[in-house]
C-alpha cells in the first residue's frame, strides 16, 4: 500500500474525470476578463453562495487576505477567534498586506461567544482601532472540523453588523459544514457580507477558491487580487477542476465523515482520547506528538502534529476504508508501544 496520507484534505490529486475536464477547457486571458470558464466558475460559486459576484483566486490564503483587504483601512484591527487561520497560519499578511492588527478571542469548538464577542467592540474613540471586520471559521479546523450552529453564525453576524463590523466568514470547509448540517450553503452563510470557499481541500482541485460577495465589493476584490500577484491568465484549466469538483464531489463528503467518524472510534476502542468527530477531522491526544507521527510514518501513514501532545487527522477522496483500518491497527500498535 502506498502511504496513506492523512495530513490534510489539501493532498488530494486530481480523479481520472477531474483530469479530462481540465484537459477539455475553454480558456482564454482572465486578466482581460476573456477566460470563460473561470467565468463560470465564478457565477457557480456566487449562486451556490447566494451572494451576487464571485472571484477566482490561487489560495485560501489570498481569498481571506483580499477579503481582509476590501473590508477594513490600515490601523483597524479584526476580530477572529484564536484558533483562525488568519491568526495562525497566513504568515502575518494581516498586518503585511493591510497594515491590520488581529484581536483573537477564545471560545469552545473554535466558535466565538456572540456575549464575549459584543464586550469585545470598542467605542469610537482617539485611542482604540476601530474594530471593523469580523471573521468567524467553519468548519473550524483547529476547533476540531466543527459546524456552527446556524443560529449561531447569525447572532455572530449580528453581533458585528451592529457594531458596524464588515463580516467575513472562512469557508475553507464551508460544504463539509452544509454536507454535515443538511442546511443550504447560502442560508448559512447569508449573514456574512463575503465568504471564502477552497476548491482544494476536501472538494479535491489541485489548486483555487473563490470569493464571493455584493459585485461592488468584488470590483474592488480584482484590483487587490492583480495588486496581489493573483491576476492569472489562462486559469481555466484550474476553474475547470473546480467546477468539476462543485459538480461531482460535495455529496461525496458524507462518506469522509463517515469514514472520519470510524477513525475516531477505533482510536477511542485503543485507548485514545479523541475529540468529537463532526466532519472529516480526527484531532487525537497522544504522549508525544513528534514520536507518535515518527511511528506512524514508519507504518506508511502520514499524519500532522498540532502540539506536543496533538495529532490532526484528516479523511478526504484519497482515502478509502482499508486506509482507515490500516491507521487503526497502526495506532494499536502504537498504544501497545507507548504503554
Ligand atoms: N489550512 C491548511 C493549513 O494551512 C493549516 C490545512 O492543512 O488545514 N482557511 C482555513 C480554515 C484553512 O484550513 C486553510 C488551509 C486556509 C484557509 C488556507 O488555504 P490555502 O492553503 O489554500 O491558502
Amino acid at each position: 500500500m502506498n502511504s496513506i496520507d492523512l495530513r490534510s484534505d489539501t493532498v488530494t490529486l486530481p480523479t481520472a474525470g477531474m483530469r479530462r475536464a481540465i484537459a477539455e477547457a475553454e480558456v482564454g486571458d482572465d486578466v482581460y476578463g476573456e477566460d470563460p470558464t473561470i467565468s463560470r466558475l465564478e457565477a457557480m460559486a456566487a449562486e451556490r453562495l447566494g451572494k451576487e459576484a464571485g472571484l477566482f483566486v490561487p489560495s485560501g490564503t489570498m481569498a481571506n487576505q483580499i477579503a481582509i483587504r476590501v473590508h477594513t483601512r490600515a490601523g483597524d484591527e479584526l476580530i477572529c477567534h484564536g484558533g483562525g487561520h488568519p491568526f495562525n497560519y497566513e504568515a502575518g499578511a494581516a498586518a503585511m498586506f493591510s497594515g491590520v492588527s488581529i484581536r483573537p478571542l477564545s471560545g469552545a469548538h473554535g466558535f466565538l461567544d456572540p456575549d464575549q464577542l459584543a464586550g469585545v467592540f470598542r467605542p469610537p474613540d482617539p485611542h482604540f482601532a476601530p474594530h471593523t471586520l469580523l471573521i468567524v471559521e467553519d468548519t473550524s479546523n483547529r476547533g476540531g472540523g466543527t459546524v456552527h450552529p446556524v443560529a449561531l453564525l447569525d447572532t455572530l453576524a449580528q453581533v458585528g453588523k451592529a457594531h458596524g463590523a464588515g463580516t467575513h466568514l472562512d469557508g475553507a470547509r464551508l460544504w463539509n459544514a452544509v454536507v454535515a448540517s443538511g442546511e443550504s450553503a447560502a442560508r448559512r452563510l447569508q449573514g456574512y457580507d463575503t465568504v471564502s470557499m477552497c476548491l482544494s481541500k476536501g472538494l479535491g482541485a489541485p489548486v483555487g477558491s473563490v470569493l464571493v460577495g455584493p459585485e461592488a465589493v468584488m470590483e474592488r476584490a480584482r484590483r487587490f487580487r492583480k495588486a496581489l500577484g493573483g491576476g492569472m491568465r489562462q486559469a481555466g484549466f484550474l476553474a475547470a477542476a473546480g467546477i468539476y469538483a462543485l459538480e461531482h464531489h460535495i455529496d461525496r463528503l458524507a462518506d469522509d465523515h463517515v469514514r472520519a467518524a470510524t477513525l475516531g472510534q477505533g482510536l477511542i476502542h485503543a485507548g485514545f482520547v479523541v475529540r468529537p468527530v463532526e466532519t472529516n477531522m480526527v484531532y487525537v491526544s497522544v504522549p508525544e506528538a513528534k514520536a507518535a507521527v515518527a511511528f506512524l510514518l514508519d507504518a506508511g501513514i502520514k499524519a500532522s502534529a498540532v502540539s506536543a501532545t496533538e495529532l490532526r487527522l484528516v479523511t478526504h477522496l484519497g482515502i478509502d476504508d482499508a486506509h482507515i483500518a490500516a491507521t487503526t491497527r497502526a495506532f494499536e500498535g502504537l498504544a501497545a508501544a507507548t504503554a
